[in-house]
Parts: structure tokens; C-alpha cells; sequence
């Protein structure tokens, strides 16, 4: 018996640079996608775990049909909310991303119509890990001014507050929101936070 998820999704993995010459296009690769509660165990069990992941490497879980990149036409307009873990021994990265995953694929970060959430990433760099949720809009959070608006911004805040508790973050942590295009035209995703939770 096969318990079916919501949403099919598929796994990437961003290789680290072996060169100078490795753009970013050429290091990231799809793992394979599925549907099922089965399917994700059995592919969770089999692969490298983030913790054993060489420096520079990322996963990124996403809807199927959506490459985790700024440039795909369903994350364009978008954003993330992300939060970096500087004190790599004391967590259990592990378990985050875990946390992180489940709550994607069992959608329990967004209401069945908010229809914002297009994956989630972990980062392994040298001073931190990074996870982070990608979402299909900015809500317009700095400048929200209609009706419209004021409910987008409402709904991103809404996801970011369940993407801390599923991170198990203190209060006092703050998970910042940034948008893909600050991202784009800094060249890196640390530009800008706009909002905070
Ligand atoms: P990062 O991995 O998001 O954060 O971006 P980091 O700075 O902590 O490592 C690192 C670099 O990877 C960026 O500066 C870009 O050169 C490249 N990169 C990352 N992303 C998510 C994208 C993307 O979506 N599109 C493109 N073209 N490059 C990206």
C-alpha cells in the first residue's frame, strides 16, 4: 500500500565545484522524484546524509516542474525565508532537514489554497548550514498598500512562522525574508532581508 502525498516532488542535489571554471547550471543535478510516503523513505534511507555532504553542496527538495533556481518561471517572482545555523556542532542538521522535508511534503507549512510553497534547501557551507523555503511571491512585504497585498504579505508571514517552529528555533532567532531578485542582482542570497520573523 502506497500512502499518496499532495504533491509529487523532486530531489536535487548542487555539487561542489570541483574547478574554477563550474558554473552553477553544470553542478546541479536531479535525483529523482515521487508521490508517496513510501517512495520518500526509501530514497531518505539511501542517500548521503547533509551532515556527511562535502562543503558547498545543497539539496533541494521542490514541487516536480519547478527547477530550485531563481531564474525558473514559477520561482521568478519569488522569495525565501532562511536561517542560517552558525554553530555546526551543536545542532543536528540532520534532524532539521528531516523536520523541514516532512512538513514540506505532508504541507503542513501553508493552508490547502495559499499555494506559496515551491521547496525547501539546505546549504553546507564552511561557517554554516542554511535551510531555507522558497516561496512563489514577495507578498509585497515592505510596501503592502491594497487589500490584495496586505493578505499576501499575511500568508508569507503566516509560512514563516510555521517554517521556525518546524526549525525548532527560538524566539528570539530571527528567520529572514529576502526576495530572489535582491539575490539575483547582489550575487547572494544574504542581500537584503526585507522582514523578519
Ligand atoms: P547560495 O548557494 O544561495 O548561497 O548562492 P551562498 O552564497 O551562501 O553559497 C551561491 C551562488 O550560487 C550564488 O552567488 C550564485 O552564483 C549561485 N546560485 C545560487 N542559486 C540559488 C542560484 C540560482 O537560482 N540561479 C543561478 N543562476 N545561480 C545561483
Amino acid at each position: 500500500v502506497k500512502h499518496p502525498l499532495m504533491n509529487k516532488w523532486t530531489l536535487w542535489f548542487t555539487k561542489p565545484p570541483s574547478g574554477k571554471g563550474d558554473n552553477w547550471n553544470e553542478l546541479l543535478k536531479e535525483v529523482i522524484s515521487f508521490d508517496s510516503v513510501e517512495e520518500f523513505w526509501g530514497i531518505y534511507n539511501n542517500i548521503t546524509p547533509t551532515s556527511e555532504l562535502a562543503l558547498k553542496s545543497d539539496y533541494h527538495l521542490f514541487k516536480a516542474g519547478v527547477r530550485p533556481e531563481w531564474e525558473d518561471a514559477q520561482n521568478k517572482h519569488g522569495g525565501k525565508w532562511a536561517f542560517q545555523f552558525k554553530d555546526k556542532k551543536l545542532i543536528n542538521i540532520d534532524a532539521l532537514w528531516l523536520h523541514v522535508m516532512l512538513a514540506a511534503i505532508g504541507e503542513n507549512l501553508e493552508d490547502e489554497d495559499d499555494n506559496e510553497v515551491m521547496g525547501v534547501v539546505v546549504n553546507v557551507r564552511r561557517g554554516f548550514y542554511r535551510i531555507g523555503l522558497w516561496t512563489r511571491s514577495i507578498g509585497r512585504a515592505d510596501t503592502a498598500r491594497s487589500r490584495t497585498q496586505e493578505q499576501g504579505r499575511e500568508t508569507l508571514i503566516k509560512l514563516g512562522r510555521r517554517f521556525k517552529a518546524s526549525l525548532q528555533l527560538k524566539e528570539n532567532d530571527n528567520v529572514e525574508f529576502s526576495g530572489h531578485t535582491d539575490s539575483a542582482h547582489s550575487g547572494s542570497t544574504r542581500a537584503k532581508a526585507k522582514f523578519t520573523v
